[in-house]
């Protein structure tokens, strides 16, 4: 079957949630990928972060598979082999003393917030359902009905309240907007140490410090949702450390799974993790042995071939070649490490347009919002292939100039 039929079957049968660009992917290794019509393409998005590690690195796909060979799902009802050594490993990897495991993101956020609550009413004193968690204007946590509750973008939300409210507002990037917000009730404030879906935004330089100062203070916890900036995609392991601040708990997920498997987790220490207890939280797939072996690996992967390193020396030296891009298109290129995006002038019709001309001269990228182009290669990526992309980028930009 072509692209054409399958694009067809898909429309016909599959609910019409995303727009994607119309190609047809059947294969892919390291950071190329292969459509049915054996065309190879460069991928410019790594699954919005997920396969930082290349797509298949053949450690993790090993890890997978002798996983899968010996034990896949126990449930948690029982004990495995596998989780406890993530477990440590992770903690000893951040300096967080106590994780807790789930699958999805948007399931994670879902768990630190649970998480902050109860901290809230077990510690820190606050009414029965009267906790707040604070969250900024333009986040992106994920799809499900609470964490939409919290977004302020109409699309995500239009038609599917009611939302589940105790989640107050604040403009990103405003401290002071932060801790005027803050009541006895505060249990948490939850930020996105750069905003990806909104458009690659930075905060203004110290906010982050700012933040964890004012949380300190109002003894009001610090959960950073790192889910895309964290485990290398910047620069740094975790994006905080930019500002060398240390949130209360984190959010991971997306390259956990190396690319081959969904792995998400929170991250935090015992006084606050410790809330839970048996029965008040889980998950049927959180922690079993084949996440576990897959996030393990993925770990060690991005450890041994020095992905953070790569990734702030490249994204480094790429950031620098596409601001001397000269286009009347660009307005701005901004990020950190590989997460990268540069946002065209209104006039310029739409970043859609320029991704689907990057994708027939052989790149993969994917706009966000109606003006931004994001970059965001796996953190592989050696200097010829960013290379190969920015002829490509300067070629597409001549071409719609
Ligand atoms: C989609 C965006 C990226 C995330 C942060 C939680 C989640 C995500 C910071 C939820 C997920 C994804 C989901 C994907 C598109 C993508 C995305 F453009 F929508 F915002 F990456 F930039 N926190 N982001 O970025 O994780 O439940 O999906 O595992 O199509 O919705 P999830």
């Amino acid at each position: 079957m072509d692209s054409k039929d399958l694009i067809q079957i898909e429309d016909l049968y599959g609910a019409h949630n995303y727009h994607p660009l119309d190609v047809v992917v059947t294969k892919a290794q390291g950071i190329w990928m292969y459509d049915v019509e054996g065309r190879k393409y460069l991928d410019f998005l790594s699954a919005y972060s997920a396969v930082n590690q290349g797509h298949r690195h053949p450690r993790i796909v090993k890890a997978l598979i002798d996983q899968a060979r010996k034990l896949t799902l126990t449930s948690r009802a029982f004990r495995n082999d596998q989780w406890p050594l993530l477990a440590k490993e992770l903690c000893d990897l951040t300096g967080y003393n106590m994780v807790l495991p789930m699958n999805s993101g948007a399931e994670a956020v879902e768990t630190a917030v649970k998480t902050a609550r109860k901290w809230a009413y077990m510690k820190k004193g606050v009414p029965q359902d009267k906790a707040e968690i604070i969250a900024c204007t333009n986040n992106f946590h994920g799809r499900t009905v609470t964490v939409i509750s919290f977004s302020t973008e109409a699309d995500y939300r239009k038609d599917f309240g009611p939302f589940t409210p105790g989640f107050p507002i604040v403009p990103f990037g405003d401290a002071e907007a932060l801790e005027k917000a803050i009541t006895p009730n505060t249990a948490a404030i939850l930020v996105e140490p750069i905003q990806a879906e909104a458009g690659i935004l930075l905060p203004p330089d110290g906010y982050l410090r700012r933040v964890a100062e004012i949380c300190r203070k109002n003894n009001v916890l610090f959960i950073a949702d790192e889910i895309q900036t964290g485990l290398g995609r910047t620069g740094k392991l975790f994006a905080c450390e930019y500002e060398n601040v240390r949130p209360d708990m984190v959010v991971v997920g997306k390259s956990l799974g190396g690319g081959c498997y969904p792995v998400s987790a929170v991250l935090a220490d015992r006084e606050i993790l410790g809330v839970f207890k048996p029965g008040d939280h889980g998950s049927t797939f959180g922690g079993n042995p084949l996440a576990c072996a897959v996030a393990r690996e993925s770990l060690r992967v991005i450890k041994d071939e020095k992905l953070v390193e790569n990734a702030a020396e490249r994204g480094e030296a790429f950031m620098e070649k596409l601001r001397k891009i000269r286009s009347r298109h660009i307005k701005q290129v901004r990020g950190r490490g590989l997460l990268i995006g540069v946002e065209l002038h209104p006039a310029a019709g739409g970043a859609r347009r320029f991704c689907e001309e990057l994708m027939k001269e052989g790149l993969l990228c994917k706009e966000t919002h109606e003006n931004v182009i994001r970059f965001a290669p796996p953190l592989i990526i050696r200097d010829k292939d960013l290379n190969w992309a920015l002829k490509r980028i300067k070629t597409v930009f001549k071409r719609l100039a």
